[in-house]
């Protein structure tokens, strides 16, 4: 048990929140993490109401304890989902890919906390002040879809600028990159690329597979021309974007080469053709394990890492 605001705010044992990731953070995960004391997180990506909802319906019969919903805002779907949520009276929403600023009124009425991701500290303050209850700071580290700044330089310049409980994100897999995270200020992590290769994990094998052998220069960013730039592992599909940028395509023709990419490598297992989003430290990533056997080691290493800087630093 580590007790952080963040661990108090949501009633959660360890200050860890699983990233949302679409197609991929399904009930099974969700409540893995969830049972295991951290934040398990439902993605509701680009998918149709009838589809989150049977994942919602399904995590209350497998945990007892907080979970939350992603909701991202670039779907067509955003609205439904938010109805959604409120509805079901989902405990706690995280949003990303954009601004919830339309929605905080009815899902604070509602009761539900709201805990938006931010790539800077313009939104950061934004989001302050439309009376969010924590923020996550993600990283251009951060797996699929980023912003610029990085988590060293993100996090304690959002910290600085606002009152609320600020969260990590992007670039942590382990205990040292918990322990970083808390040294820069913030209450708690959240974590994505290592829970990708979580036993619970239900994305398809081939995925697993491609995490575990990644280096440290495997993940890249395609689609910049298109506004939204997306954090992948490099393969053909990444190679086949980068020629079109080349030769000057349009961005709505780069948009259409990324359409059901996701899909494609999550579901199908083409990760030739697909797209694998993965951070940074998809590197680091290097074994199948249990949910709770992650969320165990990344705290025991952190207490270990800082109890062992808190000697050195007394000069013992
Ligand atoms: O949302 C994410 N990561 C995601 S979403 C996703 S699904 C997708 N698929 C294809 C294309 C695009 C997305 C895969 N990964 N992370 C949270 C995050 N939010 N990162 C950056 C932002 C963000 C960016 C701009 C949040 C707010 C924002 O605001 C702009 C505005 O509206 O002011």
């Amino acid at each position: 048990m580590t007790k952080t605001t963040l661990t108090t705010l949501l009633d959660i044992e360890y200050p860890i929140i699983q990233g949302g990731m679409a197609w991929i953070s399904d009930a099974e995960l969700a409540a893995a993490v969830s049972n295991a004391g951290g934040l398990g997180v439902i993605a509701g990506g680009n998918a149709e109401r009838h589809i989150v909802e049977v994942q919602i319906d399904k995590i209350k019969h497998l945990t007892n304890k907080p979970y939350a919903l992603n909701v991202m805002l670039l779907s067509p779907f955003a609205d439904d989902i938010i109805d959604l949520a409120i509805e079901k009276k989902v405990p706690i929403v995280i949003t990303g890919a954009g601004s919830p600023g339309k929605y905080i009124e009815r899902l604070k009425e509602a009761g539900i906390k709201i805990i938006p991701v931010v790539p800077s500290v313009a939104l950061a303050r934004r989001m302050e002040g439309l009376g969010v209850d924590a923020l996550i700071a993600e990283g251009t580290e951060a797996g699929g879809h980023i912003g610029e700044l990085t988590t060293m330089a993100l996090v304690p310049q959002v910290i600085d600028a606002v009152h609320i409980p600020v969260v990590a994100a992007g670039g942590i897999a382990d205990g040292r990159g918990a322990a970083a995270a808390f040294m820069l200020g913030a209450c708690g992590i959240q974590v994505g690329t290592r829970f990708l290769v979580a036993t619970e994990c239900n994305v398809h094998h081939n995925y697993k597979a491609m995490i575990l052998d990644a280096k440290d220069t495997s993940a890249v960013v395609s689609g910049r021309p298109t506004g939204h730039p997306v954090r992948i592992l490099k393969n053909k599909l990444y190679r086949q974007y980068c020629e079109l940028e080349k030769n000057g395509a349009t961005p709505e023709a780069l948009e259409a080469l990324g359409a059901g990419s996701l899909r494609k490598a999550v579901v199908e297992g083409d990760v030739t053709y697909g797209s694998v989003m993965a951070g940074q430290v998809a590197g680091l990533v290097k074994k199948e394990q249990p949910a709770k056997e992650i969320v165990d080691e990344i705290f025991a290493e952190c207490e270990a890492i800082i109890l062992k800087k808190f000697q050195w630093i007394a000069g013992k």
